[in-house]
């Protein structure tokens, strides 16, 4: 399996993360990536390749032209304004005000366009942001020309990420992009299958009213961890997407014996909708050991649910998404991996 990397991802490196109260050191640090590069280079899969240019066609087909235009120039307007720190969301449009009259104050526009305060806007934001949709659309544009499959090591991540606003560390939806890239190179109908611990509330908000991108999402229950106001079972998807959202919400201490029956439920509706192509984001924080996660998957888990994936038989982009477990992360991420060329 090609793998696509850039080492641009390490120009996002916040140093706080508002976390419990306090600053920390974020969750979400350069460092994840290098686990993942260690162990694919252990276990022998060394065709790492550098990606092609970012095309940005894809991503204004896609999202929101005065978000990207935000996320360009945000840190030139903090540091204008006489902003010390990092760009954190200090306010946000809430119940009963506008979401309609878009602020001109760069602190106010910061809260405009974000939905969480948890992740920081640095320096080199948006050109790590723009390397890992380079990955993307590089692994896109390989399986597109006939490749079983690839990996795109994306760093910042992209699930939480919609049209219009970052947080959950994500700013550009790397696989919703792929998907969408998917349906422009030929395919008819493309799924996205969600296996990070967390609601992919991004993407599914980008294709919600869309009938020819299927979202599956398994992730920990709303009522009880982030994002909170979005993946319930309930949601379907509406007018033309009505049933082409799936949502698998589970419970505190989860295992992989029911989040593996979740996985099969979703891998069967995926088959019987006919689905082309296939968009996995890869998230291996359902991991037991995962600091900010509550399921209880073991590392061998994820090697099966790789090879479940993979006898679906799609060509199929996986994009890193989440996993803080440090040293864990490359062993669990490169399980899915082999699992799925095992299949
Ligand atoms: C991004 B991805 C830590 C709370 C963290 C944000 C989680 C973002 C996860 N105190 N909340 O889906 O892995
Ligand atoms: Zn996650």
């Amino acid at each position: 399996m090609r793998i696509f990397h850039s080492e641009d991802h390490r120009f996002h490196f916040p140093q706080a993360e508002l976390s419990g109260g306090q600053f920390v050191t974020p969750f979400e640090r350069p460092s994840r990536v290098e686990y993942v590069l260690n162990r694919l280079r252990e276990r022998k899969l060394t065709d790492i390749r550098a990606p092609e240019q970012v095309d940005m066609k894809p991503v204004r087909a896609l999202l929101d032209p005065g978000y990207l235009r935000f996320l360009e120039t945000a840190w030139d307007e903090w540091k204008a304004a006489g902003m010390a720190g990092e760009i954190i969301a200090a306010n946000v449009p809430a119940r009963g005000m506008h979401l309609d009259r878009i602020p001109e104050y760069i602190d106010g526009k910061v809260g405009y366009y974000s939905h969480a305060s948890e992740t920081a806007i640095t320096q080199g934001t948006w050109a790590a942001a723009l390397s890992s949709v380079a990955c993307a659309q590089t692994a896109q544009r390989h399986v597109a020309a006939g490749a079983d499959s690839a990996f795109a090591l994306c760093r910042p991540p992209g699930h939480h990420a919609t049209a219009d606003q970052y947080g959950g560390y994500c700013f550009i939806n790397n696989a919703a992009i792929v998907a969408d890239m998917f349906r422009t190179s030929g395919a008819g109908r493309v799924a996205i299958l969600d296996i990070d611990f967390h609601h992919g509330n991004g993407t599914q908000t980008l294709f919600y009213d869309r009938a020819d991108i299927l979202f599956a999402s398994l992730h920990g229950a709303p009522q009880q961890t982030y994002p909170y106001y979005l993946g319930y079972a309930d949601e379907t998807g509406k007018d033309a997407g009505e049933g082409a959202n799936l949502n698998y919400p589970m419970t505190a201490g989860t295992g992989y014996d029911l989040w593996a029956q979740a996985l099969d439920d979703a891998i069967a509706k995926i088959a019987d909708w006919g689905a082309e192509a296939l968009v996995v984001s890869l998230g291996v924080d359902a991991y037991k050991e995962d600091p900010i996660s509550f399921f209880k998957l073991e590392s061998k888990d994820f090697t099966d649910a790789g090879r479940r994936i993979g006898r679906m038989k799609l060509p199929t982009v996986f994009c890193m998404e989440g996993g803080y477990a440090i040293e864990a992360v490359g062993v669990n991420t490169v399980n899915v991996l082999e699992g799925f060329k095992d299949a």
